[in-house]
């Protein structure tokens, strides 16, 4: 059965479940807010749902009830690569069923199918200044292609909210197949002097988006790798949460995606892996071009934080402890970059810091997270521009804001509004007013 027939029964399947939920428990209570969590940033408030990951404080993700390892080993694989396809990816984070390779290379050849990118995207990439940002590149690709939106027209001309989903699955399919090829072209023409390549009708997502990069093997297994880590972190992260909020409004997924990518280019989330390679860097210029002893990098360490920077890449909301993210490439690179430099220099911060971050007494979590480990992959491989990491996390972080807000539709779920309160009230509520 095809992808959209699959989807359709479990979002059928599934919906008697949310709508029991609401008609008949609606007063049950999952917590508590505190004033710590209005001021805090909604830390820990239980308020949203989603069913395609879920993240455990001390276990790290699961996508679909699966691990990290499980995901890797049990995905269908692209003849004698080491990672799945993403394509099959895709369709099990849609579904929770691991796809047959028969499954996976029907999505393979309906994401060829809509992959090709309009030209007028390419005519509003090429006139902004080439020193723009490639994320502000990314989100105005996204957000210019939503002339395309299919659930946009369903919205204006056939309205019916049981089958919004399936204009919602069209424009998240549409947009997914050809992210590849937007981002590559933002790469080749910011960084390799105006030398766009055309994608290869041969090869799935990942090769593809090794072949339009000019990286060769096994960089096409470092990109499926990439993607999958990348693209899902429950939906309260920053960008899952403005994708989910934006879609929430009966936005379309070109909207609602592109306001997710804008808030992935945040230090605080995704440009941390931005952040990291300019750390690092800014290590070897300091200590000497060489990698540093632990004595120095720890005065390093207490450096950045006593200038009151935080230590990229170490630290999360909700995590406490190593970033299973991170433990992967760090899998990968000590499989494939034993030696490299910047590998080591890693891998020695990852030694020194939870304890200095410790000592110093302000980070929850000590631990690194999915950032402190991914630009040294792509450094390896030739993609020194670090300020076009975020783009990489993007691109996968695509895969799991769509499938997500494509399952909001499907269950229908409100346009989201929290209540706000004022000052006064809070320290009326305190006592001390
Ligand atoms: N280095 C120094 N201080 C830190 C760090 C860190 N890596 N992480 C947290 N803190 C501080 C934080 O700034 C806060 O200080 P203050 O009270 O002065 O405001 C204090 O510790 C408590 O923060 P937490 O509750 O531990 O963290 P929170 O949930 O607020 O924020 C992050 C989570 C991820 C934003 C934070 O740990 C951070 O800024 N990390 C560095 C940036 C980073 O790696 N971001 C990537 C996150 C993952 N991603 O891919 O999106
Ligand atoms: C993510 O992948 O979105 C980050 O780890 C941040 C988060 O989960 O809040």
């Amino acid at each position: 059965m095809a992808l959209k027939d699959v989807l359709k029964q479990k979002i059928e399947a599934h919906r008697a479940r949310t709508t029991r939920l609401v008609k008949e428990h609606s007063d049950v209570k999952l917590g508590e807010v505190t004033i710590g969590q209005a001021i805090g940033g909604a830390r820990g408030v239980r308020c949203l749902v989603t069913d395609i990951s879920y993240l455990d404080p001390m276990e790290g993700i699961r996508f679909r009830g699966k691990t990290i390892p499980e995901v890797m080993n049990e995905l269908p694989k692209p003849k004698g690569k080491d990672y799945p396809y993403v394509e099959g990816f895709w369709y099990f984070l849609l579904t929770g069923d691991v796809p047959t390779m028969q499954q996976a290379e029907e999505v393979v050849a309906d994401f060829k199918a809509r992959q090709a990118v309009p030209q007028y995207v390419i005519d509003v990439l090429r006139a902004m200044p080439r020193d723009t940002h490639p994320m502000t590149m990314l989100s105005a690709a996204i957000v210019c292609m939503q002339r395309e939106s299919k659930f946009f027209k369903f919205y204006a001309e056939s309205w019916d909210r049981m089958k919004a989903w399936e204009p919602m699955y069209e424009d998240a399919t549409d947009i997914l197949s050809r992210l590849p090829s937007i981002a590559a072209y933002i790469y080749r023409m910011k960084y390799r002097g105006d030398t766009p390549i055309a994608p290869n009708p041969e090869l799935d997502l990942g090769g593809n988006f090794a072949h339009m990069m000019g990286i060769a093997p096994p960089y096409d297994d470092v990109a499926r790798m990439y993607f999958i880590l990348h693209s899902d972190h429950e939906s309260g992260n920053a960008s899952a949460h403005t994708t989910h909020l934006v879609a929430s409004t009966l936005s379309d997924a070109y909207y609602a995606l592109s306001g997710g990518m804008n808030a992935l280019a945040g230090p605080l989330h995704g440009l941390a892996n931005q952040e990291v390679l300019g750390w690092i860097q800014n290590v070897f210029a300091k200590l000497g071009g060489k990698v540093p002893t632990k004595e120095d990098l720890k005065k390093f360490l207490w450096d950045t934080l006593n200038s009151g920077q935080v230590i990229p890449g170490y630290g999360h909301a909700v995590l406490r402890k190593t970033d299973p993210r991170y433990m992967s490439q760090r899998e990968y690179c000590l499989k494939h970059l034993p030696n490299d430099q910047l590998f080591q220099v890693v891998s020695m911060i990852y030694e020194v810091a939870p304890d200095i971050l410790t000592e110093h007494g302000k980070a929850k979590n000590p631990w690194p997270n999915v950032d402190a480990q991914s630009g040294v992959i792509q450094w390896y491989y030739g993609l020194k521009e670090y300020d076009f990491y975020t783009v990489l996390f993007g691109v996968g972080r695509a895969i799991g804001v769509l499938a997500n807000i494509t399952w909001d539709r499907g269950l229908g779920y409100a346009i989201e509004r929290p209540k706000s309160l004022t000052t006064d009230m809070l320290e009326q509520a305190a006592g001390i007013r």
